[in-house]
């Protein structure tokens, strides 16, 4: 029986218990897990920001080798190493064949549910069915999950490193990468210095912007910005961050901004400080009834600016997982430098609360295999 983290309910510790896993079934793969990081969505469902069903094993950023498949399985094998995607791509919905493989229509609903895409969960405890994180629960030794939630990758990519090319990478990157327009010799503003924004700064960075912007509350994750690529840092703490930003751009705002928290008034903020024909990325999901206040005439016509969501960097990860791995091997990407803690299983709770002090980019759970 694999041991695996298991949230109860909203707002209670996750408690380390074995768990019971099934076999895989037709198009679906048990993973041996190597390592996982650490969001601040799994945390953000433990505190009840972000809804998703309980109880359940948590997790959604990792990677593992493959350990058996189930019948149909033709894109992995066993003993594949394999970055797990928080979103299932079938390759052949509307979705997937529209540029748009990050809202795949067959995997939507397993994710949402916490479920594999027959609607039923592979753990259990007591016999009783426990839920998987988007339609997988990596803060477990083992899991089962769709092969179109596995991307395969090159085996010399240590697993605490791969573990968060799964989100966080993905979604950060992504966002500068895939989802805004990015040009060279731009100016951008990242709010928000997480493990997913540290990976936005990188992806403008890649994009060729010239100065990056870098916002937080905390210096601690700014020192890491900097480390990341960023050129410019904010503290809210000094005041308000659009007065800041307009100062450091001569009264203009910048090209694109990305509001990485998930925030109402952040999201607001990122909105305020783009620049007349410029962009607000949104890549952070504030609480479902927080409704954004856009001055119509001014901002969106007059001064034409645009305001995009992105759900999961708009990433195709059988195109953008490997172009990640050569980054990374190539010196341009850095992830070792992402991993802040390694720690075991029995170390999430205290992990959380790392997060919320500013004190890590990442915690990684280091299975060790
Ligand atoms: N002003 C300035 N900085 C702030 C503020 C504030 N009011 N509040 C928080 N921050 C900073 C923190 O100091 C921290 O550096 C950063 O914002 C947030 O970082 P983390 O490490 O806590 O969070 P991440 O990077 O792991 O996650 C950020 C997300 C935006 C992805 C996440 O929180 C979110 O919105 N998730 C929901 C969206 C979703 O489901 N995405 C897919 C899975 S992640
Ligand atoms: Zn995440
Ligand atoms: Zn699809």
């Amino acid at each position: 029986m694999p041991k695996a983290a298991v949230c109860a309910a909203i707002n209670e510790a996750l408690e380390v218990v074995d768990v019971g896993l099934d076999d895989p079934k037709a198009g679906e793969v048990r993973v041996r897990m190597g390592a996982s990081g650490v969001c601040h969505s799994d945390l953000s469902v433990v505190n009840g920001t972000l809804l998703s069903p309980l109880p359940s094993v948590l997790g959604h950023e990792g990677a593992g080798i493959v350990e058996a498949v189930g019948d149909d399985v033709g894109r992995v094998k066993v003993g594949d190493h394999v970055v797990l995607s928080f979103v299932p791509q079938c390759g052949t919905c509307y979705m997937c064949t529209h540029e748009t493989p990050e809202m795949c229509e067959t995997g939507f609903l397993a994710m949402a549910l916490g479920a594999q895409l027959d609607m039923t969960p592979r753990f259990s405890r007591n016999g009783a069915a426990l839920h998987q994180m988007s339609a997988l629960g990596t803060f477990s030794e083992e899991l089962v999950c769709p092969e179109i939630s596995v991307v395969k990758v090159d085996k010399d990519v240590p697993f605490t490193s791969a573990a968060l090319i799964g989100c966080g990478v993905l979604t950060g990157f992504g966002a500068a990468a895939n989802t805004a327009d990015i040009a060279k010799g731009d100016t951008v503003a990242v709010i928000g210095c997480g493990g997913v924004g540290l990976n936005a700064i990188q992806g403008a960075k890649w994009k060729g912007a010239e100065r990056i912007i870098a916002i937080d509350r905390f210096d601690s994750k700014l020192d890491m910005a900097k480390q990341f690529g960023a050129t410019d840092l904010v503290n809210t703490s000094n005041g308000d961050p659009v007065a800041q930003v307009q100062e450091l751009t001569g009264g203009r705002g910048v090209d694109v901004s990305f509001e990485v928290i998930g925030l109402k008034d952040t999201v607001q903020q990122a909105f305020a400080m783009a620049r007349r024909g410029g962009q607000a990325i949104i890549v952070g999901v504030p609480k479902m009834e927080q409704i954004m206040e856009i001055p119509i005439a001014m901002e969106l016509l007059v001064n034409e600016k645009q305001v995009r969501g992105s759900w999961y960097g708009s990433s195709d990860v059988r195109r953008d997982v490997p172009r990640l791995v050569e980054l990374y091997k190539d010196g341009t990407l850095k992830l070792d430098e992402l991993v802040s803690r390694r720690i075991g299983l029995e170390g999430i709770n205290d992990a959380f609360t790392a997060m919320e002090a500013g004190e890590v980019a990442r915690s990684v759970v280091d299975y060790g295999i």
